[in-house]
């Protein structure tokens, strides 16, 4: 647990006591601030109370003297409308942070790499941590990708903290000094909470606002957003073209690193070194994926990792759940569990990665089409529609692939599986639903959970 006193004697508000805001009021407490937590749920509330937090209810507290307001990242300040709570923060003139913030001022002296993008943050985070600990560096590895960072390591000044960055946390990190910032590739998603499409990429830049003056910065050039971001830092007066460090899955980028065929190549001393051949590391499956590995060989060099410490960590490196796991094989049919795949673009990546495919998809919809998935439409065998999303799916394939309207996951694993088997060829039962989870389950990670059960259980 990291030991937060900048807060000492003073009121800190905190809205919010999921994973993030627990572990905040957890911290301060032990740091000596005056702490008012409080959550709408009262299950939360009652199991954080459990923990000793201090609960205040914030809707009829007097604000005044509070100047800090620690807001759970999932909780909205501006859009789509101010949680209630936000407001008063915001009439107040108090600042809003989130946990990350609390670590970035009670650890000054490690170093900070942070990783963000609409794809692939959790999967490259977790690999640079991996190759971090494996090069013998110390690592602590957390943020968005489950781990609150203030449950993690204090680490010393040889440390790295190693933080995938949501669009929502960068949005309350005012004190974060990263010393890489990564940003991998920009896709429509969280519409809603930014306000479209502006608002989100402005907060995904932010990542670039908070990187110290020598930092780099490494950026995915694999589409027309990261391209344009790039081209700005080139001409910002923050980032000189030697500390810009541009990655690709797609092709030659001089300077970078890139991926020529499968190999993965280091130019970043324009050497053209081959790393390592990516078709052969089975836990990063699909070309976007060959594009978190040039991120983390980017950040690694950056370390000091060299190619060969990385060429062999990158080997070893197991995959995370509900990412493309590989949950099972059954014959020839693998069945994998893409649950994170909560967008069309993340779900296209995945339906871009196998050739004969028995599709589960849907849950609750967040975009306007499907237009993204068009180039991995013609892998798909068969697809098994569930949740709200199912009607709206069901129309715009039609014509296009074979569909059932399953409604459930326990009826669509049945039948993409009955239908998989029955080919006697290699084939893949694939969950990957370009949707969120909440109208059916309670988050993703449940939704995966369900499926790697219903697929061991099969015969
Ligand atoms: N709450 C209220 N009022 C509201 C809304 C929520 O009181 O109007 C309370 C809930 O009752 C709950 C808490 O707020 O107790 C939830 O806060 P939260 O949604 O911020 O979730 P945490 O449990 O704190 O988890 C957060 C991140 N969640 C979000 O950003 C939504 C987790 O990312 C992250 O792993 C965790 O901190 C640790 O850092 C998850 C996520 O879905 C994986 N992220 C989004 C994504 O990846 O797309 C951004």
């Amino acid at each position: 647990m990291i030991p937060v006193t900048a807060y000492s004697g003073k009121t800190v508000a905190i809205m919010g006591l999921g994973k993030s805001g627990l572990s905040a009021a957890q911290t301060l407490v032990a740091g000596s601030a005056d702490v008012w937590a409080w959550d709408d749920s009262e299950v939360n509330r009652a199991a954080a109370a459990g923990q000793g937090i201090p609960l205040t209810d914030l809707y009829y507290q007097d604000w005044a003297g509070v100047e800090t307001l620690v807001l759970s990242p999932g909780i909205p300040d501006q859009f789509p409308s101010p949680h209630a709570i936000a407001d008063k923060a915001h009439g107040n003139s108090c600042e809003i942070i989130c946990d990350v913030d609390l670590l970035a001022q009670s650890n000054e002296v490690a170093r900070y790499v942070g990783i963000t993008g609409s794809n692939g943050k959790s999967t490259t985070t977790a690999l640079i941590g991996h190759i971090f600990k494996e090069a013998g560096h110390e690592a602590a590895v957390g943020g968005n990708i489950g781990e609150p960072v203030l449950m993690l390591d204090d680490l010393s000044a040889d440390g790295t903290y190693v933080l995938e960055l949501s669009s929502y946390q960068l949005e309350r990190v005012p004190n974060l000094r990263l010393n890489v910032a990564i940003l991998l590739n920009v896709s429509p998603d969280h519409l809603d909470r930014h306000g479209g499409m502006d608002g989100y990429v402005a907060a995904k830049k932010n990542i670039f606002e908070r990187t110290v003056p020598d930092g780099q910065a490494i950026v995915g050039m694999d589409d027309q957003i990261c391209r344009g971001v790039s081209l700005e830092l080139m001409v910002s007066s923050a980032f000189s073209g030697q500390n810009i460090i541009p990655i690709s899955a797609n092709g030659r980028v001089p300077g970078g690193v890139y991926v020529d065929g499968s190999i993965l190549i280091d130019d970043m001393d324009n050497r053209q070194m081959p790393v390592v051949d990516l078709a052969k590391v089975p836990s990063l499956p699909g070309r976007h994926n060959w594009q978190n590995a040039a991120a983390a060989c980017a950040a690694a060099r950056i370390a000091g990792v060299d190619d060969g410490t990385i060429a062999q960590a990158l080997g070893g490196f197991s995959g995370l759940p509900h990412r493309q796991e590989l949950v099972r094989t059954i014959g020839d049919v693998r069945y994998i569990n893409d649950s994170k795949a909560t967008n069309v673009e993340a779900a296209s990546k995945a339906l871009a990665s196998y050739g004969t495919i028995f599709w589960i998809a849907g849950g609750e919809f967040k975009e306007d089409n499907l237009d993204a998935l068009a180039d991995g439409l013609g892998n798909i065998r068969h697809a098994y529609l569930i949740g709200e999303a199912q009607d709206k799916f069901a129309a715009a394939l039609d014509g296009n692939v074979e569909i059932s309207q399953s409604g459930d996951l326990q009826t669509a694993v049945k039948q993409a599986s009955e239908a998989a088997q029955a080919l006697g060829t290699p084939a893949e039962v694939l969950l990957s639903p370009a949707c969120a989870s909440f109208d059916q389950f309670e988050n993703f990670e449940v939704r995966g959970d369900a499926f790697r059960e219903l697929v061991e259980a099969l015969s």
